[in-house]
């Protein structure tokens, strides 16, 4: 396509003084369509403005071939330019395995279904959901079997939530061993999911007074069971069987999952297939073993079910470099089980002073909460930290009174303010202040 030249703008200047507004038409739709008018306002632009940009002219927009859109079979993907994936780590049994949600680009709240953090102790089981059926019992008026059908005739709730693995930071407690807040942080998510409360359906079959736990069991190799105390089932239990606007992803639990907000993860069980009530916990192996965080004088505390308040800078954090002194735009993410963030602080002078960050609005119990703080980066090298108080006044702690009141046996339940530095060339790493 040839670059229009300055003498052409010139002549629709003067073709507008004219005033023939049919012929300036005219000749508008021909520059258009010969893929001439992003030239002509670069060169006005180049003729009026000091410091003028160069306009890189486009290819003739008339001969690029596009992509034929029913060659996506009706499913789209994303671009091909955007790479970001889970990170994947299994045991050498493959069916037991890990992958972490790519943080650090995240943007508002929601976690892409297809970026959803995972955590899968027997693999990902192919179920048809048409022969799928769950089964409620114990101590229960009716014992009953329902379909996915069957559930979904029930009243539906959409509600947007997060998932944390209560290993999500386990590698900080004792140094700052990983680089990127992908590894120390992403196994949290948070998606839209819709399903049926739980007590609706309970009310269906009467559960009898003296039931106090319920076991969830799924349908996956694991037999992972944990026992659920009954005010969480009565209070939020969802059954869901859809995820952000769609089916649940295989991955999540399709066709049916157990979502308890603000519970750890583990309890989240996918694949739902059974649920008992009892008159007591069953002290399975993923709430003794697993799950417990065990302390210096040698006693373990169970159940420890709510996550507590959390957050974490994804921008700028370690692995990424600043290349330029001057604004930026801290942003990161916050969450609490136990209702909604109240407001997050930001430190940008290594703890000494801290600021409010705003919040992305609603504000959503339960659920990620996208924070922003602009910042001028001087070139001087700072350490940057984020701390969340929820709506219960609990602020989110140092490492230091982490690991004072609990101790370095710990695993599970790492809460911790994260520290990332930025150095004087601009590379950030993870980092860890007392
Ligand atoms: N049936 C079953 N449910 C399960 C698991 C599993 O392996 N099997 N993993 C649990 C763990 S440890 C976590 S952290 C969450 C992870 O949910 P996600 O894989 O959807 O992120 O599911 C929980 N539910
Ligand atoms: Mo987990």
């Amino acid at each position: 396509m040839p670059k229009p030249s300055a003498i052409e703008v010139v002549a629709e200047t003067e073709t507008n003084q004219a005033d023939n507004s049919r012929r300036r038409f005219l000749n508008r739709m021909a520059q258009l369509t010969a893929g001439g008018v992003g030239g002509i306002i670069a060169n006005q632009v180049n003729a009026s403005t000091p410091g003028s940009v160069e306009y890189a002219v486009p290819k003739d927009p008339t001969k690029v071939q596009g992509r034929e859109p029913s060659l996506d079979k009706g499913y789209g993907t994303r671009s091909q330019f955007e790479t970001e994936t889970r990170l994947h780590l299994s045991a050498p049994n493959k069916q037991v395995s890990v992958s972490f949600t790519p943080l650090e680009n995240s943007r508002g709240i929601i976690t892409p279904s297809g970026l959803h953090f995972e955590r899968h102790y027997a693999g990902i089981p192919t179920i048809d959901p048409n022969e799928h059926q769950l089964f409620i019992y114990g101590l229960v008026d009716s014992p009953q079997k329902f379909s996915i059908d069957a559930l979904k005739r029930f009243p539906s709730q959409t509600r947007t939530h997060f998932i944390e693995c209560s290993g999500n930071s386990y590698s900080e407690w004792r140094k700052p061993t990983k680089q990127s807040v992908q590894e120390t942080h992403g196994l949290t998510s948070c998606s839209e999911w819709t399903g049926v409360l739980l007590s609706t359906v309970l009310k269906e079959l009467g559960v009898k007074k003296n039931a106090s736990w319920m076991l969830a069991q799924g349908r996956d190799a694991s037999s992972l069971i944990r026992s659920i105390p009954i005010e969480k089932v009565w209070d939020d239990a969802m059954l869901v069987y859809a995820q952000n606007g769609e089916a649940i992803r295989p991955e999540q639990g399709y066709p049916l999952r157990l979502l308890l907000p603000g519970f750890e993860g583990n309890t989240n069980v996918k694949w739902l297939h059974s649920l008992k009530f009892t008159d007591q916990p069953m002290l399975s192996r993923w709430e003794t073993s697993h799950y417990s965080d065990l302390y210096e004088d040698g006693k373990s505390r169970l159940f420890s079910l709510t996550m507590d308040a959390k957050s974490v800078i994804t921008f700028p954090s370690a692995g990424m470099h600043l290349d330029k002194t001057g604004f930026y735009e801290i942003t990161g993410l916050a969450w609490t089980g136990q209702g909604r963030v109240k407001s997050v602080e930001v430190s940008v002078d290594d703890g000494k002073t801290w600021q409010k960050a705003m919040l992305q609005t609603p504000l959503l119990p339960n659920c990620h909460t996208r924070f922003r703080l602009p910042w001028e980066w001087n070139g001087e090298l700072a350490v940057i930290q984020s701390r969340c108080i929820d709506e219960t006044g609990y602020v989110q702690p140092t490492v230091t009174q982490l690991i004072a009141e609990r101790g370095l046996n710990s695993f599970y339940h790492q809460n911790g303010i994260q520290s990332w530095v930025i150095d004087k060339d601009g590379y950030v790493s993870n980092t860890h202040r007392t």
